[in-house]
């Protein structure tokens, strides 16, 4: 990132009345939180891909919950970077500010920001198998496994995985906001997962600024109006001094 790309990106945000920050799991990565893709990491012996798979949860949901139990207490430990901080802190400079993730690690909310649509769910909840009702598990590791809720429904994790909808109106609601902003910054994510790769396309064709913060260039790339390469905890916080 050179000074005139950061003076450039400052001053669109400076100019910017309603802004939409659109995340993936980059921006989590400097709290040690490790990313989807570019690691051939497997979880007994099974790649992330298929141990966060609709078929798992399917056949096997107390595997399934193994799976999402263990990165649970791994993210316990962790805590919000200094990204996640300069988004909450911006919040209240604007006018409107909606915070769009992927994530499902909490991160954002725990780093105070308010206005947040989860895209992908959240790994804190679960959602019982029977009546979709959702519920807080922030205990673990979990007592039982699966969890079970009223009337000794099974819960699942409240997270969507690959040929699930997303949750009721999450990207509509997304999608809008991105539709009115002015400014769309884009942190840590490859954009390579639809629908939510949509939001900064929507952002970009309805004539906003639309800056991306990543160390690698990505599908995403090719569309923004300015790169910022580097790491979001280093460049982030520079964007709203
Ligand atoms: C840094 C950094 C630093 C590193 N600073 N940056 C065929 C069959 C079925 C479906 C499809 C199909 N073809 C297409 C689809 C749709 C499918 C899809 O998009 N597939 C493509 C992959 C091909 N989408 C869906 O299925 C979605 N639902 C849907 O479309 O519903 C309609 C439908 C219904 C029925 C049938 C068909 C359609 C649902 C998508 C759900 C995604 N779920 C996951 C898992 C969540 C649960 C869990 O945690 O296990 O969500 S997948 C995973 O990818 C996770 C993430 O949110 C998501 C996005 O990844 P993200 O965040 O971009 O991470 P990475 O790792 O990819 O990138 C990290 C980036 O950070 C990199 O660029 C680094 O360079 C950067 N970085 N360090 C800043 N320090």
């Amino acid at each position: 990132m050179t000074d005139d790309q950061l003076k450039l990106a400052r001053r669109y945000l400076a100019q910017a009345k309603r802004v939409v920050i659109f995340t993936g799991a980059g921006i989590s990565a400097e709290s040690g939180v490790p990313t989807f893709r570019g690691s051939d990491a497997t979880w007994k012996g099974m790649p992330a891909a298929v141990a966060s798979s609709l078929g798992l949860l399917e056949q096997d949901l107390t595997t399934a919950w193994e799976w999402f139990d263990y990165r649970r207490t791994l993210l316990k430990a962790v805590s919000p970077n200094a990204a996640h901080v300069a988004v909450a802190q911006a919040e209240s400079c604007f006018a409107e500010f909606l915070v769009v993730t992927q994530n499902v690690d909490g991160l954002h909310q725990k780093a105070g920001s308010k206005h947040i649509i989860e895209l992908h769910g959240n790994i804190w909840r679960g959602r019982g198998l029977r009546t979709g009702k959702r519920y807080d598990l922030p205990e673990t590791p979990l007592p039982t496994l699966p969890p079970r809720g009223d009337a000794d429904e099974p819960i699942r994790p409240d997270v969507v995985l690959f040929g699930e909808m997303l949750p009721a109106g999450a990207f509509e609601e997304a999608e809008l906001a991105a539709m009115r902003c002015d400014a769309c910054l884009v942190i840590g994510t490859s954009g390579v997962v639809y629908p939510a790769a949509l939001i900064p396309l929507a952002a970009r064709d309805a004539g906003a600024a639309v800056i991306e913060v990543n160390p690698e260039a990505t599908d995403l790339t090719p569309h923004v109006t300015l790169s910022l390469r580097g790491r979001a905890g280093d460049i982030v916080p520079q964007l709203f001094e």
